[in-house]
């Protein structure tokens, strides 16, 4: 079953070992650090996500493409090999080649597949651009069969529709042959992906929807809808293609956790970022932290490997150069995956009124000693709030943490991530979980919790381990 990876359970029984091999021979030493791993998707699994990326079935020959492939992924979407016009090229003649190199390889260096995409309005064949009304529902029918069925039981998460929604403020849907068979294309793709491969979790996927707008909240009312309605959706994929025109906003890691709270799974599905230097490793490491503090996302994928293999190569928006080298931003994202690094995910309010603050404890440990310290961010509004807690370690290494607040009379917890949270209002603990206890000498790692009424108003306790 696709949705309790096996990797998963593996990483956590075996994160105490001193060093173990994992996906893609990739070492997690404990010395010095418990969580740092060495490579990206090594280090995404010591949480239990996955570090992914697009691929190209023709770039496979290519050793330094493959070589940093197999190094750094666990997870592979294919980039064009498993669309519309790859996969039936002529009506009910379908065509497995080039994904079937694509599975045949992630298989064999143990990396799962995120499946891309079953439904989309774009790279149709022209056979089905041409067709409406119930031809085209019963030919996007027949394909999610043939399809999700040919890759039944390989597949860990399938973009079963893609791109769906308009873009602007209305808040609509987008207009294609699709959509003119009737509103409900949507939910009837979803249906047939599911009796197709049950296995395999079920994802909306779009771009634009990175941050709290008109666009991403149409599909929110949908996945809210759908969820009230029993139609078959496991998850939301964000593309996040970050640039100046659609940049990483302050917002991002609350728009996850708003889809997570309706009980669908997050992933960032073609994560680029415009730009170069300590600007873009910056935005990297800010999403990476996005997705850490969302217990319900699994995971991210960049959308290609070197910034020569992107689609828009000029804006040189990857982890890798045009040589293979690692970037300041693949440092950064390892940082921030590995529970470190130097930048901060900004959190904004979910509405207006919120006001961020943040208080430094009044406790500090005394130098030499194992101890910690913790300090809040708080954004809230009327009848809520999220708190990002930071905690950070003394002049020493500490191996576990506690942290307690006291919440307001009325106030209660209703989610928590990167923490055991123990009791829901007045006086709360939080703990450390398997991957983030250990915390090094003037480090620090984030947890999160989100609750109703008003937050925490005192500077966290901290004591260490
Ligand atoms: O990266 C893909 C590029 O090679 C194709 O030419 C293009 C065709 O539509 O699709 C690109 O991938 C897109 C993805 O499938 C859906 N989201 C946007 C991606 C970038 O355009």
């Amino acid at each position: 079953m696709n949705r309790s990876p096996r990797r998963r359970v593996l990483a956590a029984t075996l994160s105490t070992t001193a060093a173990l091999v994992v996906a893609g021979g990739a070492v997690l030493l404990s010395a010095g650090n418990a969580s740092a791993a060495t490579t990206l998707g090594a280090s995404a699994e010591a949480s239990g996500r996955y570090f992914g990326t697009a691929v190209a079935a023709y770039k496979l020959s290519d050793s330094v493409y493959s070589t940093i492939l197999d190094r750094e992924f666990d997870m592979v979407t294919p980039e064009n090999e498993m669309k519309w016009d790859a996969t039936e090229p002529s009506q009910g003649s379908f065509s497995y080649t080039s994904a079937d190199q694509i599975v045949s390889h992630a298989q064999a260096h143990n990396q799962r597949m995120r499946g891309h995409a079953l439904a989309w309005h774009s790279q149709q064949p022209s056979w089905a651009q041409s067709l409406e009304g119930t031809a085209i529902r019963n030919a996007m029918i027949n394909h999610i069969t043939n399809v999700a069925t040919h890759y039944k039981g390989k597949i860990y998460s399938w973009d079963v529709v893609n791109e769906a929604f308009a873009d602007g403020s209305g808040g609509g849907r987008r207009d294609s042959n699709l959509q003119r068979s009737g509103n409900d294309w949507i939910e009837v793709a979803f249906k047939t992906a599911r009796a197709a491969d049950p296995a395999a979790k079920l994802c909306y996927n779009d771009y634009n929807t990175d941050g709290v707008n008109a666009k991403s909240t149409a599909v929110y009312n949908m996945v809210k809808d759908f969820k009230a309605r029993g139609v078959p959706i496991d998850c939301v994929g964000f593309q996040s293609h970050i640039n100046s025109g659609s940049p990483y906003t302050a917002d991002y890691q609350s728009n996850l956790q708003r889809f997570a709270d309706l009980g669908v799974d997050v992933q960032i599905t073609e994560l680029d970022i415009a730009g170069s230097g300590s600007a873009q490793a910056t935005t990297y490491a800010n999403v990476v932290k996005s997705c850490l503090a969302v217990t319900r996302c699994n995971g991210l994928t960049v959308w290609g490997i070197r910034d020569s293999d992107s689609w828009r190569a000029s804006d040189t928006p990857l982890l890798f150069d045009g040589s293979g080298n690692k970037k300041a931003a693949y440092d950064s994202a390892l940082a921030a995956l590995n529970g470190g690094g130097t930048t901060t995910s900004p959190t904004t309010p979910t509405s207006p009124t919120s006001s961020p603050t943040s208080s430094p404890s009044t406790s500090p440990p005394p130098s030499g000693t194992a101890g910690c310290t913790a300090t809040v961010s708080l954004n809230q509004w009327t009848g809520g709030f999220v708190a990002t807690v930071k905690i950070t370690a003394g002049s020493a290494k500490i191996s576990g943490w506690t942290t307690g607040v006291t919440l307001p009379s009325g106030a209660a917890i209703t989610n928590s991530w990167n923490a055991t949270a123990t009791g829901s209002s007045g006086a709360v603990s939080f703990t450390n979980v398997a991957y983030n206890g250990a915390v090094n000498a003037g480090a620090s790692t984030e947890f999160g919790f989100q609750g109703t009424g008003a937050g925490p108003s005192a500077t966290p306790t901290c004591t260490a381990r």
